[in-house]
């Protein structure tokens, strides 16, 4: 990679092996089910998972979206986070395509939603008020620095969900920076879950893809729903070639990228003008922002990292001068101090202009 990227996980590219197992990689046509790739990357999913089948699709926010569409009906309603990806970042497509009403909640710096709130949310019976189906959790929960949320605090919320007969979906888009940081294991992780969506193009390194996981019956309709908004993928072992090495291999080494986001961390927080969050550094993530002395602003210490030293780090909030960094596999530890050295020789000369360039 020509920079160090540091804007998401997302930006990390296939490793050589997926590139080969890709190139190599035996196909069908995955709408007739022909896929032997595909087939086996469902497999492989609905097994680490402890759930009866899975499904492959295009991206996190399809996943999420055949998810959500299979559980509710149009004017349902779904408990989620006032944080949570699904609300903020996916383009509205619950309400759009399947006229699902948000419920949302306060989400808490642990990537918790209060148990009191999400009873208090759910709907009593009566003709005035739409019907609950739904609650959705987030883990890791980006909108909260990244924080793993653990399975006791899950379990809790599916006693409620299953007393109220409501679904329990889990936007685990990074569910396995979140067993890491545990110390546990998916399948225990989404155990109560009655689905989980699960990318491999974050942290895992796949270049396409996210694979949702829940019973037979709930993925029959997630498989229908794919369909109808254009998810159907013809030669998909292409990709599913590289999302199976996602599962296999590269779930197991993120506990380095969690080690160099707080090698990360610690190195900015020495620097005059950044606070780092650090009690909010547990897995990939860390936030950091720049004090109202500091001699420059957000946007000028991102273009000078970009244009001089070939650092890609984008402000989170421009005016609030904070900073969104996520690492993954591309970055290594001798980055670490590439970029505090940036940062720090940034903020110590100021922009170009000011350093007379
Ligand atoms: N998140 C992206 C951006 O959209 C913000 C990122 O850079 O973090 N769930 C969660 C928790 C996510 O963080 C994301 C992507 C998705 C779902 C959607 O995945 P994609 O991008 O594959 O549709």
């Amino acid at each position: 990679m020509k920079y160090i990227d540091l804007r998401s996980d997302t930006v990390s590219h296939p490793t050589p092996e997926m590139r080969e197992a890709m190139a190599y990689a035996e196909v069908g046509d995955d709408v007739y089910g022909d896929d032997p790739t595909v087939n086996a990357l469902e497999a492989t999913a609905a097994e680490m998972f402890g759930k009866e089948a899975a499904l492959f699709v295009a991206s996190g926010t399809m996943g999420n979206l055949c998810s959500v569409l299979a559980h509710c009906g149009r004017g349902d309603e779904m408990i989620l986070g006032k944080q949570a990806h699904i609300f903020r970042y996916e383009a509205g497509g619950a309400a759009a395509y399947g006229g699902i009403q948000p419920n949302t909640l306060e989400v808490e710096r642990d990537g918790t939603m209060s148990l009191d709130a999400i009873r208090g949310a759910i709907r009593q019976d009566n003709i005035h008020f739409p019907v609950t189906k739904l609650v959705c959790l987030e883990n890791t929960h980006g909108g909260a620095g990244g924080a793993p949320v653990p399975a006791s605090y899950i379990a809790q919320v599916a006693d409620i969900a299953r007393a109220n007969g409501l679904k329990l979906h889990i936007d685990g888009a990074r569910i396995f920076n979140a067993a890491t940081a545990l110390n546990t294991t998916v399948d225990v992780l989404c155990a109560e879950a009655d689905s989980v969506s699960v990318c491999l193009s974050k942290g895992l390194c796949a270049p396409v893809g996210s694979v949702v996981v829940g019973d037979r019956e709930f993925i029959r309709r997630a498989h229908r729903i794919r369909k109808s908004v254009g998810g159907g993928m013809r030669q998909a072992g292409i990709l599913a070639a590289a999302g199976l090495i996602a599962l296999k291999e590269m779930s197991k080494r993120l506990g380095e990228d969690h080690a160099n986001a707080r090698a990360l961390a610690e190195a900015l927080a020495a620097i005059p003008y950044v606070h780092v969050d650090m009690e909010a550094v547990k897995t990939n993530m860390l936030f950091f922002w720049l004090s109202a002395d500091a001699p420059v602003d957000a946007l000028t210490l991102s273009d000078v990292l970009k244009d001089r030293y070939n650092i890609l780090l984008r402000p989170y909030v421009a005016a609030d001068r904070s900073f969104r960094v996520v690492t993954h596999y591309w970055f290594r530890p001798e980055h670490v101090a590439l970029v505090a050295n940036a940062v720090r020789e940034t903020l110590s000369v100021g922009s170009p202009e000011m350093a007379g360039d």
